[in-house]
């Protein structure tokens, strides 16, 4: 868990108050702390926490002495249809957080992508020990939602474990807090400041929505930096969109429900045209020359290619692959100063990337969700 939040005594609400003022009169000048690497992976986020990273933890100062507090109230309270005062509360109760904008910040460039040391982080023998346990807890679940929707419950299992490792760390922002800094102070010397900027307003309004619909409580929900939340870190529009009741009990809960949770994945992948019983990929070997492999590493995980195509052009494909059907896209994950690995995607790949736009990231899940599987197999025997 990270710092108590300083709701705790009446002096670290001066403080707070203190270093709010603070803030807003050095706020235009103020230089981004140390660069730090860029976490492009969510389920990293724990590791980040301000806790962990200051010796001393400062109280988060309030926002709600900022004037674009009340434009954003407004803003969202309009959007989403919701009683300004109420939204005008709750903003004021958020608390501004340095490390939100600072994970924010784009990764300095010319960092060698590493599959290798990417999958290890997530494919190893702790994550699949919990995997396993996972599997054991919630089989009938998964096995209902494979049922359903097709979605192969060793994906599902995979996602869950490389987003949160099954439920242990879901993150550690109030999400108030963490959508609230970001839809005002997203880092601007981002290459896409405004777009994303804009993109965590909304997701604020879409929270506050959920927030008064019921569904969960705005003052404690916790979740990663970027506001994602519950056992498969949904951000609130995919709570909004892709959520589902697993369980039949009339509710969705993300947070604490797996089933819930399960059958929200499964539907995620359903949404964005899963296709029963196509696999993800196949593993590839390329000899193309290189004008023939820019070109087809150019639709990137898009897929473009027949499989007949990609042999032309010098990719050798495995003998269940020659006869595919659909399109595939080859998907290069480097290895820094190694050979890379190549994969061919399929439209099940791809949809993978929809949960978190990164070929690593749906590779790592598919590996880490087999891994787990052939281990609760091995077991069973
Ligand atoms: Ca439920």
């Amino acid at each position: 868990m990270p710092a108590s939040f300083p709701y705790a005594s009446t002096l670290a609400r001066r403080l707070g108050l203190l270093i709010a003022l603070l803030l807003i009169a050095t706020s235009a000048t103020a230089t981004p702390a140390k660069a730090k690497k860029h976490q492009k992976n969510k389920a990293k986020v724990n590791h980040h926490s301000p806790s962990q990273r200051h010796a001393a933890p400062k109280p988060a100062p309030s926002l709600g002495l900022r004037p674009e507090l009340q434009t954003l109230a407004q803003t969202l309270a309009e959007r989403q249809q919701l009683p300004l005062p109420w939204v005008r509360d709750l903003l004021g109760q958020a608390r501004w957080q340095a490390s939100v904008v600072q994970a924010m910040r784009p990764a300095p460039t010319g960092t060698p992508k590493n599959w290798a040391t990417y999958r290890a982080r997530f494919v190893e023998p702790r994550r699949i020990q919990a995997g396993v346990a996972f599997w054991r807890a919630h089989q009938a679940q998964l096995q209902a939602a494979q049922e359903r929707t097709g979605v192969p419950m060793a994906l599902i299992a995979g996602v869950l474990g490389v987003e949160t490792l099954y439920g242990q760390q879901m993150g550690n922002y109030r999400v108030l807090d963490a959508l609230t800094t970001l839809a005002l102070d997203f880092p601007p010397d981002h290459p896409r400041a405004a777009e994303r900027r804009a993109l965590f307003e909304s997701e604020l309004g879409q929270f506050l929505r959920l927030a008064q619909q019921g569904v969960l409580d705005p003052l404690t929900v916790r979740g990663s930096y970027a506001g994602a939340m519950g056992l498969g870190q949904f951000m609130p529009s995919s709570w909004a969109r892709f959520a589902v009741d697993g369980d039949d009990d009339g509710r969705i809960d993300l947070l604490h429900n797996a089933a819930d949770a399960i059958a929200s994945v499964a539907n995620y992948f359903v949404q964005y045209g899963w296709q029963p019983g196509v696999p993800t990929h196949f593993a590839v070997q390329v000899s193309a020359s290189p004008a023939d492999l820019d070109a087809l590493l150019a639709p990137d995980i898009l897929p473009t290619f027949s499989a007949q195509r990609l042999q032309a052009l010098g990719v050798a494909l495995p003998e269940t692959a020659t006869t595919y059907p659909g399109k595939l896209a080859l998907v290069e994950l480097q290895n820094g100063s190694d050979p890379p690995t190549f994969v061919a995607g399929t439209d099940n790949f791809y949809a993978i990337t929809r949960y978190n736009w990164s070929s690593y990231y749906a590779m790592a899940v598919i590996d880490l969700g087999n891994a787990v599987q052939a281990a609760v197999q091995l077991t069973d025997k």
